[in-house]
């Protein structure tokens, strides 16, 4: 075994929107190489760390990366060699103090991110352990349940639904093949319905339906079909939805567009309570806009009892907005996204704050994805309880199911 890094290699790729992105090899002194590529946000919440892209209209019309793997070669590179791979903090804070920056505008979070991921990859397999033992150990042993996006609107999908995301979340499985079963076939049976329906079967950008439907309700109730159909009960599967309040919200308004209503933050709480009360829906993401904080102060006090509030825009991952919102009472639960923070210290660090206050915790993909499984690894090693990966199709997505699935065979063995 030889742990040093000898080098760092960074390509350019394309993500599931066909958007460049990063994938980074950190090669070991022993041979041994560990790879990692990194997501992006459609809906990005306004604090997110900083994506580095090259703005250069003449190449994929700005979006390309090549500044960021050049900071990777001559910046990251140096500064790494020769580490031991395994001192993952010590990585993440060396490459933070080299960029300087709140955001990680320097080098760009998506760089740092592809070398902090890479690095933890490539320690796991010089360990000679799967990627969630070598984070996990004997304790990071849950496996998560899936929040399953089986209609897209929003920044997702081209149709006329306000809300970003509708999910099931098979809550009565007892096992995540389970689950994915339970979710799969709700899937098939929502394909019937939206067809019998008139409605094109085309997907969104996380896999899930995006039909012209006429209102959020329609949605809701559609989905709430297909379980019946598929032989479950909403006592079994119940229903998230992700509303990306941040993106519906102008002028101090939250905009309905697809409902043809405009509500100021009080009408938008009680239009969210009567959906919880009228369906069953248990988790509810982004309700509220990232910088409405009163509307979530009172969104938590009124709905905290019977939903979970998850804050996505609203934390962006970060340990210091999470402790704020903590202390003020902001949403009970948190989502977790890697590249909204950019190193894997500080996803983590953020994990625990959250999980030390009894904050629900869903590590979560983004829209536009890469065939990489770190999340599904991740979510079993820091037990977070919930994942969110998209729906039961696109392959990006369901790499993360699959991850899980073999995860679920290796830790059978050992009971
Ligand atoms: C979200 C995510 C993932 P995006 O809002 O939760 O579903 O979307 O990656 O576009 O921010
Ligand atoms: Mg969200």
């Amino acid at each position: 075994m030889n742990f040093q890094i000898k080098d760092i290699k960074a390509r350019q790729i394309i993500d599931s929107r066909g958007i460049p992105t990063i994938e980074t090899d950190v090669i070991l002194e022993s041979g041994t190489i560990g790879r990692a590529s990194v997501p992006s946000g459609a809906s990005t919440g306004k604090f997110e760390a900083i994506e580095l892209r090259d703005n250069n209209n003449a190449y994929y019309f700005g979006k390309s990366v090549k500044k960021a793997i050049e900071n990777i070669e001559k910046v990251i590179k140096p500064l790494l060699r020769g580490e031991k791979v395994y001192n993952q903090r010590e990585i993440d804070i060396r490459m933070l103090e080299k960029d300087g920056t709140k955001t990680k505008s320097k080098l760009g979070a998506n760089a740092i991110l592809s070398v902090s991921l890479a690095c933890a990859r490539a320690a796991a397999k010089e360990n000679k352990l799967p990627l969630y033992k070598y984070l996990g150990g004997m304790f990071g042993l849950t496996m998560p349940i899936p929040m399953m996006n089986i209609i897209n609107g929003g920044a997702h999908a081209n149709n006329n639904l306000d809300f970003q995301e509708f999910m099931i979340q098979p809550v009565g499985a007892c096992s995540i093949s389970e689950s994915i079963k339970m979710g799969a076939e709700v899937f098939y049976e929502l394909k019937k319905l939206i067809n019998s329906m008139g409605c094109a079967t085309a997907v969104g950008d996380e896999g899930g339906f995006s039909p012209n439907f006429k209102s959020n309700n329609q949605a809701i109730e559609t989905i709430i079909k297909a379980i019946e159909n598929a032989g479950y009960t909403t006592e079994e599967i119940k229903i998230c939805l992700d509303i990306a309040g941040s993106e519906l919200y102008r002028n101090n308004k939250y905009n309905l567009r697809g409902e043809g209503i405009e509500l100021n933050s009080r009408e938008m709480i009680e239009y969210l309570k009567l959906l919880v009360n009228n369906y069953p829906i248990n988790s509810i993401e982004d309700g509220l806009s990232e910088e409405d904080y009163t509307g979530w102060e009172m969104l938590t006090k009124e709905l905290s009892s019977k939903c979970q509030l998850v804050g996505d825009d609203l934390f962006v991952t970060n340990f210091e907005r999470l402790e704020v919102g903590i202390n003020n009472h902001r949403a009970n639960a948190i989502l977790i996204k890697p590249n909204q923070t950019g190193t894997l210290t500080e996803t983590i660090n953020t994990v625990l704050m959250a999980q030390k206050n009894n904050y629900g915790v869903i590590i979560s993909h983004r829209s536009g994805e890469t065939e990489d499984t770190f999340i599904s690894d991740l979510a079993v090693s820091v037990n977070a309880g919930q994942i969110k990966t998209g729906s039961i199709s696109r392959g990006e997505r369901t790499a993360k199911y699959n991850r899980l699935l073999r995860i679920e065979e290796d830790l059978k063995w050992q009971f």
